[in-house]
């Protein structure tokens, strides 16, 4: 039987949380909750507005201007590292809440809880080993610097991997000592509603986390427009991103954005493919291939080119689309708007393009749930619309070259630069390769879709700019003073 929203969840998703309290917000409606497994409502959570985020950026306000402001950076680590624990102790419950409300497979969201404290382990770590430098200067003068907090900071949220995407900006953004407002997306807010909870009980003071629930359109334009805001994070589309740019931009206020992707594997003909051809196809079934850094482009060596075709055709035959509780290689889409975008550019392919394989639906999946099967399309022109632009699906290009010259032009030829796996056996190779392939991530002889809380991450072109994760993250929520000492 389906499970419900309540056998997950005792928390009212219907109230916002500002200033340590949940309360109603201020607008008339809810936003429903849909399970994309079954494609059927399940609950509701409330439709802030933007005097809702007005509220929230004063609750905020007042943190800093609290006990949150003069906290010793040690502290606000052990708060961190209770929030850790916390989520630890509750990762099994936080999974199912994910899987339900976004359709993820549910051993996927298993593994984004322990992300998630992994996260809050290791800001909480790196609370207090933020330093500034002392810089050498003229006689008579010392001159050093001081790293400290934006203020408050807005965090814009996808639904793709909301409790990841949430635990590295907060995570990062509480460690260097700021006070937060989140807006989740509409689609996917029952984890950030579970983990301001969490915080609450970990002790964090109230209004240092603030999350306004809410449309994009609504409460999320409000709070990136929001003069009281210092630092603004957002992943999400391309679209969206410039959107938010242009509205901190009115306001000077610096932005991250994490947005889109058509990253590429580059396989070489001295590549280990019994070591690369899980990875090249997992790298983009991961979320069934709603992930920023799926390896959506496969390049291919000519002599090597029919086998990983054929082993690839081997794999996307085994592959099995169904109900997320059950943990099969893939879920459901998110929404169906996702499914009818994505199944777009399926049909797209099976018209323009070569079908060298396509995965299964499993008996167990409702025919309301928002499904569509791995797709792999072969011999792909590196121009067609499917190797260039972003389909958030399980949709895959090979596409032969012939050289190395030839491998970077490719793998350089779109607007994007988010993740790039090499695979070769050739180390100058590699090394050439990882310095030529215009990204913000380059793995060798491995791909970790995103992976890694410890690893800087972050694009070039229209896949963004600044950088999440790692100590990077760090210097990101926080920014210079420069202090000038004469003393003779
Ligand atoms: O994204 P949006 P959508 C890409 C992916 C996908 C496409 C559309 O290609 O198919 O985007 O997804 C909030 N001011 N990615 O429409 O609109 C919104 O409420 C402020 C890639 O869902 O970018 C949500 O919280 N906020 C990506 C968040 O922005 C606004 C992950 C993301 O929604 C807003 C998701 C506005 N005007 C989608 N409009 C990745 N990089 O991982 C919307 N939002």
């Amino acid at each position: 039987m389906a499970l419900t929203l309540t056998d997950v969840m005792t928390l009212d998703t219907t109230r916002i949380f500002i200033g340590g309290a949940w309360r109603a917000p201020a607008g008339e409606g809810t936003i429903p909750v849909e399970d994309p497994s079954v494609g059927q409502v399940i609950g509701e959570i409330g439709r802030g507005t933007p005097g809702d985020v007005d509220t929230a950026v004063a609750a905020a306000q007042a943190a800093m201007e609290g006990e949150w402001g003069r906290m010793p950076a040690a502290e606000r680590g052990r708060l961190l590292m209770r929030m850790a624990r916390i989520v630890q102790d509750r990762a099994a419950e936080l999974a199912m809440i994910e899987t339900l409300d976004v359709g993820k497979p549910l051993h996927q969201s298993r593994n984004d809880s322990r992300a998630l404290a992994r996260y809050f382990e290791f800001y909480a770590g790196a609370a207090d080993m933020l330093m500034g430098t002392t810089i050498p200067y003229q006689p008579g003068f010392t001159v050093y610097t001081l790293r400290e907090p934006h203020g408050v900071c807005g965090i814009i949220i996808p639904w793709n991997y909301p409790m990841q995407i949430l635990g590295r900006g907060l995570g990062a953004a509480l460690a260097a000592g700021n006070a937060v407002v989140v807006k989740p997306a509409e689609d996917a807010s029952l984890s950030t509603l579970a983990i301001a909870q969490i915080a609450a009980e970990a002790g964090l003071p109230p209004g240092v986390l603030n999350v306004v629930t809410g449309y994009g359109a609504e409460a999320g334009a409000a709070l990136a427009g929001h003069p009281g805001i210092q630092h603004l994070s957002f992943t999400g589309s391309v679209g969206t991103g410039v959107a938010i740019q242009t509205a901190a931009a009115r306001n000077v206020v610096p932005v991250t954005l994490e947005l889109g992707g058509k990253s590429p594997h580059v396989v070489f003909d001295d590549a280990d493919l019994e070591q690369a051809m899980p990875v090249l196809v997992g790298a983009c079934m991961q979320n069934a291939g709603q992930t920023c850094s799926a390896a959506s482009r496969v390049l291919v060596q000519r002599g090597i080119y029919d086998e990983v075709r054929r082993r690839m055709v081997d794999i996307y035959r085994g592959l099995v689309a169904g109900p997320a509780v059950d943990s099969h290689d893939l879920g459901p889409l998110v929404s169906a708007k996702q499914q009818r975008i994505v199944s777009g550019f399926i049909d797209r392919g099976k018209a323009e393009l070569t079908l060298a394989a396509e995965g299964r639906l499993h008996p167990d999946a409702a025919p309301g749930g928002h499904f569509v099967l791995p797709a792999l399309f072969s011999d792909v022109d590196p121009g067609h619309a499917l190797a260039q632009q972003e389909i958030f699906g399980p949709v895959q290009v090979l596409i032969p070259f012939r050289d190395e010259a030839e491998a970077i032009r490719i793998a350089n030829g779109t607007e994007y630069g988010l993740v790039a796996g090499i695979w070769t056996r050739d180390g100058a190779r590699q090394l050439r390769l990882a310095r030529r392939i215009r990204s913000g991530q380059v793995f060798v002889n491995n791909y970790g879709a995103g992976g890694g809380i410890e690893l800087p991450f972050g694009g070039v072109g229209k896949s963004g700019h600044g950088r999440e994760k790692g100590f990077e993250a760090l210097y990101g929520f926080t920014r210079v003073k420069t202090v000038t000492v004469a003393h003779g």
